[in-house]
């Protein structure tokens, strides 16, 4: 394409996202050619995000729980996972999970955000009984746990069906569903990454399934490490098209390839340019899901920064004990002060605001910190800021 036939065919995709039409596969296609430049694909989805979010920058004050990291699977991109009797491997005990209750409620924390490996040796039992113990001790932290893939081995554990295993940890506790195991869902890459664990089918009909019944869940893309253009495109017009059906999903989140310590250590991990685009890109495809976070943990905190004038409304929270990433290499630091977090937004120019994991406005005791009410949805604000 000569720059002339550039040039017409960007102002096309312009006129579209201006009139808030649909973009095609092509479209997306396009977007990722790297002769589109970069800070023109930012603008257009600076637009679709200050028309959905305003001047908003959301996060949460939250924790990670990932109660053991012994898993039956071997994902090629995963530096967490651990074999039963490798060292490194643990499962932790009642003790240790409600001392992390204990530490989330004396922090503030709205969200524990539970994912692990699928123990070869734990029970059904144990995963829905640390739900049930968290959620009678700490009842008012939302508990957002497993995903599909986990939610996948639970039915295999059971025999039951996806929504009696969903309706079951619900009763135990379980408030939201996070969006990992996505992954890359076109069957060229996904066979390569993790071809025995849930499969494309399994992960959008577990979510289909948790929209149905009520449950509020994310999703994810990972990206920058096996797959093309092509995939990533493929992957974002799949939920485009269940979340047409279910409208169930209230976040998307790209999630950055770490190469170290993984099967694919031989790559490198994306560039801050890849990570820009692959957000704009994804503001621009997803016109249905209303709000895209940059995370910063795998981002680093100047590209989640500048992610949020590229798409993304969102940054996540303060994180405690995260493990996923740092073992994959991640070199951000373990957690973020409230201060911290609410810098890293208001120095990008938009005003920071709490969240709850289902998008509600957090209002807190002045006089203690720790004490917080839930408030308004936020979309109920977002475009009058
Ligand atoms: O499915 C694992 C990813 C996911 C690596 O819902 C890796 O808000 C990069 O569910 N490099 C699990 N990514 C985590 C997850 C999640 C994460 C952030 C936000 C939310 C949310 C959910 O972590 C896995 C996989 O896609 N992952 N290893 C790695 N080396
Ligand atoms: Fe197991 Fe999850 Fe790691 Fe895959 S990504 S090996 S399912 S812990």
């Amino acid at each position: 394409m000569n720059q002339t036939e550039l040039n017409a065919r960007f102002r096309e995709i312009r006129d579209k996202v201006e009139s808030e039409e649909r973009l095609t596969m092509d479209d997306g296609l396009f977007l990722e050619d790297p002769q589109v430049p970069l800070q023109e694909v930012g603008a257009l989805a600076n637009l679709v995000r200050e028309r959905k979010n305003g001047n908003l920058g959301y996060y949460n004050i939250n924790t990670h729980l990932n109660p053991t990291n012994v898993c039956v699977y071997r994902c090629r991109f995963c530096a967490f996972r651990s074999d039963l009797r490798d060292p490194k491997g643990y499962a932790m005990t009642d003790e240790q999970i409600l001392a992390r209750g204990k530490e989330a409620t004396e922090n503030g924390c709205t969200e524990m955000h539970i994912v692990g490996g699928l123990h070869h040796q734990r029970p059904y039992e144990w995963y829905r009984n640390l739900i049930s113990l968290l959620n009678s001790n700490y009842p008012q932290i939302d508990l957002k746990a497993w995903t599909a893939v986990e939610i996948n081995w639970f039915e295999f554990q059971t025999k039951k069906s996806v929504q009696w295993v969903l309706e079951d940890m619900r009763e135990a506790g379980l408030g939201s569903m996070p969006g990992g195991g996505a992954e890359i869902f076109h069957p060229e890459i996904r066979d390569q990454l993790c071809e025995h664990k849930a499969n494309t089918h399994a992960w959008l009909d577990i979510h289909r399934t948790a929209h149905e019944i009520g449950l509020r869940t994310n999703c994810t893309m990972l990206y920058g490490h096996l797959e093309k253009a092509y995939h990533r495109i493929d992957h974002l017009m799949r939920l485009r098209e269940l979340q047409d059906q279910t409208g169930g999903f209230q976040v998307f989140i790209p999630l950055a390839f770490h190469p170290e310590n993984t099967k694919l250590d031989h790559l490198k991990k994306p560039s801050a340019i890849m990570d820009l685009r692959t957000m704009a890109v994804s503001r621009l495809m997803l016109d249905n899901i209303q709000h895209i976070k940059a995370y910063w943990i795998m981002l680093g905190l100047g590209t989640a920064q500048t992610a949020l004038q590229y798409g993304a409304d969102d940054i996540d929270g303060t994180v405690r004990h995260e493990l996923i990433y740092h073992d994959a290499g991640a070199t951000t630091p373990e957690f973020l002060s409230v201060d911290q977090i609410r810098h890293l937004i208001s120095e990008t120019g938009r005003k920071p605001v709490e969240r709850d994991t289902t998008y509600h406005e957090v209002h807190r005791d002045p006089n203690h910190f720790a004490t917080w009410t839930r408030g308004e949805p936020v979309d109920k604000i977002s475009v009058s800021a």
